[in-house]
């Protein structure tokens, strides 16, 4: 079998002296942290989207990346990118990928034609995951790329376009459980809309619910035991997306009886594009119990898409990572790279030298997590800042044994409130910064 990425051997941990940036300084993926190996806390995935597929193009210009992998025709060239991904996997010590159907099969003229061009990829697939040991995280299905997705794809006004939609969305359950993946993920890219004026909201929003009932009842009936995910994103490419965020994605779920089935799949830029920290996304998908998966990138906060950056701030890792402790860990889920170097970054080294910048903030974000927990400074204040309703009045409003006239009783009783303290907002951060550097 050819190399692709001829002159770049295995990118092992050679520790944070190493000049060599090709060598992971701070990922070591058998070292223990919070008392499981680095490998295991992460479940690293790479994302076949970006890695394979993009070549740079943006809305002014052209591709700068060759991934062309010198194929020959589009079932040669996808052929060609199963393998050049596993040399990827297998050289950057990446055991997981998340893939969309279009990313690793060409669309043909007929959904049967398609569906049998995935097929024969997926064959290709699996011979290479047996033989490398490799695992898929979660498979999709591309529902916005074509034009036939322009009005939507659950929630197009069109019913043919819901059931090409659901047609799309049973082949690639298909594959992912053929595959082994233990998620499959709902990002509705077009699910939304540009104005009111033509939106029936209520009925696309019950359309979209139908959509997901159909695919849980489908996906179970052929033994997919994994979760599905919403990946929450308010915008982009439509003016406005129904899965706007965690919480609007939590009340969708509960509304139409699809929790249990499904947890969210937390995106880094995605959060900062509905206006919150990424660390907010994920203590609100943990504290509800809907913590399924990570897409880790980031945006520039100086610019208003989704730039799908490697993420390099090891705060932003921290704070994800310390969500990821807090709420046990991963299940089904992974942190994917939903990420791509720079369109300026177009060597094929740049692939290696990107994961490797993602990767080792990760590492150091969960060692500063764990250092955070262990140190237990900043959890102590949190809890003490809270302690008034462990007795007392307090503890009667959590049990639920007083309410509105007992409360004005006590009210009326205590006069005014005695003690209020202060939040300690500075110290917090200068005390982050101590447990960091020690
Ligand atoms: C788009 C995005 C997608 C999903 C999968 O912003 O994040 O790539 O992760 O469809
Ligand atoms: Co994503």
């Amino acid at each position: 079998m050819s190399e692709y990425f001829k002159g770049i051997g295995n990118i092992s941990y050679e520790g944070s002296k190493s000049d060599n940036p090709l060598s992971y300084k701070y990922y070591n993926p058998e070292e223990v942290v919070a008392g499981k190996t680095m490998r295991d806390h992460f479940k690293f995935g790479l994302s076949y989207w970006h890695t394979l597929c993009a070549e740079g193009v943006d809305m002014f210009g052209e591709g700068t990346a060759d991934k062309s992998f010198g194929a020959a025709c589009a079932m040669d060239h996808a052929k060609h990118k199963v393998h050049a991904c596993f040399e990827l996997l297998g050289k950057m010590d990446i055991d997981y990928f998340c893939f969309h159907d279009r990313d690793v099969a060409p669309e043909g003229a007929t959904l049967a034609e398609s569906n049998k061009n995935l097929d024969i990829i997926v064959d290709e697939i699996e011979g290479a995951m047996k033989q490398s040991g490799k695992k898929l995280l979660w498979g999709t299905a591309n529902l916005f790329s074509n034009k036939r997705f322009v009005h939507g794809a659950g929630t197009a006004p069109n019913a043919d376009v819901f059931a090409y939609a659901a047609a799309q969305i049973k082949k690639a359950l298909e594959v992912t459980v053929r595959l082994g993946g233990t998620g499959y993920t709902f990002w509705g890219g077009r699910e939304g809309y540009e104005t009111l004026l033509n939106t029936k909201m209520g009925f696309e929003l019950d359309n979209m619910a139908r959509l997901m009932h159909m695919a849980v009842e489908y996906g179970r009936k052929i033994g997919f035991t994994g979760d599905f995910y919403i990946e929450p994103k308010p915008k982009e490419p439509m003016k406005h997306q129904y899965d706007f965020d965690a919480a609007t994605a939590h009340a969708f779920l509960q509304k139409y009886g699809l929790m249990g089935d499904f947890k969210l799949n937390i995106e880094a830029n995605h959060a900062t594009l509905a206006g919150h920290s990424f660390q907010h996304e994920l203590m609100y998908a943990r504290e509800n119990g809907l913590l399924g998966s990570i897409d880790a990138n980031t945006g520039d906060l100086l610019l208003g898409w989704d730039t799908d950056q490697f993420p390099t701030s090891i705060y932003e890792a921290a704070f994800c990572m310390l969500e990821v402790l807090k709420a046990g860990g991963f299940t089904t889920g992974g942190l994917n790279f939903d990420a791509k170097a720079r369109r300026g970054s177009f060597d094929p080294e740049d692939i290696f030298l990107s994961y490797i910048s993602g990767i080792d903030a990760y590492a150091l974000g969960l060692k500063i997590a764990a250092k955070i927990i262990e140190d237990g400074r900043i959890d102590k204040f949190v809890e003490d800042r809270y302690a008034s309703y462990k007795t007392g009045i307090g503890a009667d409003i959590v049990s639920g044994k007083v309410g509105f006239v007992e409360l004005e009783k006590y009210a009326i009783e205590m006069g005014e409130v005695a003690t209020n303290k202060s939040g300690r907002q500075e110290y917090l951060e200068s005390l982050l910064n101590q447990i960091i550097i020690g």
